[in-house]
This record gives C-alpha cells, sequence and structure tokens, in this order.
C-alpha cells in the first residue's frame, strides 16, 4: 500500500470524465487499497481516483466515527438511480478544494448500483451523510466540483485564492 498525492483544483485533471472500469482484478483492488489509505492519511471520508490522477470511475469511502470500528467501502462503476425529488443541504468540503466548505443542496435519498471490492453487483440505498458523500464523489467521475453548484462570484474567488496559494507553494 502507498500513499499517493491528491490533486487540487484548478488542476485540469479534475475536469476529466473518469472511464469504466472493465475488469475487479488485483491491480484495480491495489489502487483502492491505495485509495483508502490516502483518504484515511488525508483525512477524508471519500476519495475519487481522479483525485489521485487516475481516469477510473472508482470510489472509497469511510463513513464511520473516530471512535468506531472503520467500515471501508468501495465503489467501482457506480450508477446513480431513482434520486428523491426531496433535497437536503449540507455544508461541504473537498480534499481537492482545501479549506473551503460552503452549503450544497443535493437528492436527500437516492439509490447505487455498483461493483464491490470483488467485482460483485449490489444495490445499495442511500440516505444522509452516505447519500450526500456518494453524489458529492459520483460528480468527481464527470469532472464536476462542489464549488461548480455555487455562484460564478464564489468559484471564482476559491479558484484565485487557490491558485495564489499554489504559486506561493511552488516559490518557497
Ligand atoms: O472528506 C470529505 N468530506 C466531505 C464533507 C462533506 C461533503 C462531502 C465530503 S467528501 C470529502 C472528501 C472528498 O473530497 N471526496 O471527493
Ligand atoms: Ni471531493
Amino acid at each position: 500500500m502507498a500513499l499517493r498525492p491528491i490533486i487540487t483544483a484548478p488542476d485540469p485533471r479534475l475536469r476529466e470524465v473518469s472511464k469504466p472500469v472493465e475488469k475487479v482484478d488485483d491491480a484495480l483492488r491495489a489502487l483502492m487499497d491505495d485509495m483508502l489509505e490516502t483518504m484515511y492519511d488525508a483525512p477524508g471520508i471519500g476519495l475519487a481516483a481522479i483525485q489521485i490522477g487516475v481516469p477510473k470511475r472508482v470510489i472509497v469511502m469511510d463513513l464511520a466515527g473516530k471512535d468506531e470500528e472503520p467500515e471501508p467501502r468501495y465503489f467501482v462503476n457506480p450508477e446513480i438511480l431513482d434520486p428523491s425529488e426531496e433535497m437536503q443541504a449540507y455544508e461541504e468540503g473537498c480534499l481537492s478544494v482545501p479549506d473551503y466548505f460552503d452549503e450544497v443542496e443535493r437528492p436527500a435519498r437516492c439509490r447505487v448500483k455498483y461493483l464491490d471490492y470483488n467485482g460483485e453487483s449490489q444495490v445499495l440505498d442511500a440516505e444522509g451523510m452516505l447519500a450526500i458523500c456518494i453524489q458529492h464523489e459520483m460528480d468527481h467521475l464527470e469532472g464536476v466540483l462542489f464549488i461548480d453548484y455555487l455562484s460564478r462570484l464564489k468559484r471564482e474567488r476559491v479558484l484565485k485564492k487557490l491558485k495564489k496559494e499554489q504559486r506561493l507553494a511552488a516559490a518557497s
């Protein structure tokens, strides 16, 4: 297992549409292991492969609390079905948009169809934080970031600040 660097906005790779996985094999499981380790280290509750620069439709997640047993989840080629009409708002953050949080509204419930760590087909009914996180991660697979739901003014302000920070970091 290895930690991989997390790429941050406005890196153009975050805008790529990730490609479906053809086979859940040992190489893909090694990628998922690295993703989980990188996510725990960050720390974060979810990670899409493109956030470490790999444009595959793979997501890892763990929503267990700090004092609970880890509960790693793996989603390969996920699809969202039956999003609810009812929406819920939540203050979101993203490891690829560091140190910025803002409210995003998404369907409160959805169903997710995906392949698991062993390549077996699964269907999961999601609500609450699970629904929020799976939709946030699915967006990454389409090259969408949570700041895309904010006003243009807010988004440009965030991106400008990130660019400036990256410029300063590169110069030091
Ligand atoms: O760690 C994360 N926390 C979070 C909080 C609210 C809504 C979504 C998230 S996902 C984020 C990790 C991440 O960037 N995944 O893509
Ligand atoms: Ni994110």
